[in-house]
């Protein structure tokens, strides 16, 4: 398919149902490379991270590691990844315009040490004006029900940004106070993915999943937000944010 109809296509399905899904985004040694690179940052880098930027399940055992925040600030190969290149341009074709890349994440369910993540929307974290902005979600193994796959609502980014409330859970602080509706039950689909399927989603798109319910499969995933150029960041307000979250979970003995 030429790649001016493949874009336009991507866009259509994004728009519509406020997700898209690009099976085998990246593959071959593209894929084993970006996974090796996950594997050595694991060793090098995390020791040398602080702590607002990594999260364990239980502190103290690097066993239950959950989340990563903003790798390309700690390594170039991701910087590069985040700022140039094919996620980049996917992100510049479902915003229809220039973006902002913001944030490279790194998730991951532990088997039997993990917890479902909330139902949210990115665009209550973002505090952006329009709320404009994307998140892709690139898959490192196999994810299916079993170990918690994503699960979108379709369609849920039309009507707005709906009200969030504090989660208690590490890395994903505010959660949806009404959900699941009726129509989230009905709209509701749970996206099974291979290693190198990525999954993009709107910032209001309603999302979701499951804990890692397997005994030995693990359930790791790369995030990666890009803002519009349209949009304008409450950076006060979320620096304050980010300041006082940070500073009650040391309180707590969180991070
Ligand atoms: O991996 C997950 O469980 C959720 C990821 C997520 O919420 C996101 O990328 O916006």
């Amino acid at each position: 398919m030429r790649a001016e109809l493949r874009h336009s296509e991507q866009r259509d399905e994004f728009q519509d149902q406020g997700f898209a899904i690009l099976r085998a985004f990246l593959k071959g040694q593209q894929l084993a490379e970006l996974r090796d690179r996950v594997s050595r940052f694991l060793i090098e880098a995390v020791p040398q991270m602080p702590d607002e930027h990594v999260f364990y399940e239980t502190k103290g055992d690097a066993s239950t590691l959950k989340q990563l925040q903003h790798l390309e600030l700690y390594d170039s190969d991701f910087h590069r990844h985040l700022t140039t290149g094919p996620f980049r341009e996917l992100a510049e074709n479902l915003m229809s315009g220039d973006v902002v890349p913001k944030n490279l994440q790194y998730f991951s369910k532990p088997p039997g040490k993990s917890r479902p993540t909330p139902a949210h929307q990115d665009g209550y974290y973002f505090m952006l004006n329009p709320c404009e902005a994307v998140t892709m979600w690139l898959a490192l193994d196999t994810i299916d029900e079993e170990n918690g796959c994503v699960r979108y609502v379709r369609a849920s980014h039309r009507t707005g940004l709906r009200p969030h409330q504090r989660s208690g859970v590490l890395g994903f602080s505010q959660g949806l106070t009404d959900f699941p509706t009726q129509t989230d039950r009905q709209q509701e689909v749970a996206i099974s993915a291979d290693p190198g399927d990525l999954l993009a989603h709107n910032a209001l798109t309603v999302h979701y999943a499951d804990a890692n319910h397997s005994t030995r499969r693990p359930r790791r995933s790369l995030g990666f937000i890009y803002y519009s150029t349209r949009a304008r960041e409450d950076t006060t307000a979320h620096k304050a944010y980010q300041e006082a979250l940070a500073a009650e979970l040391k309180a707590t003995g969180k991070i």
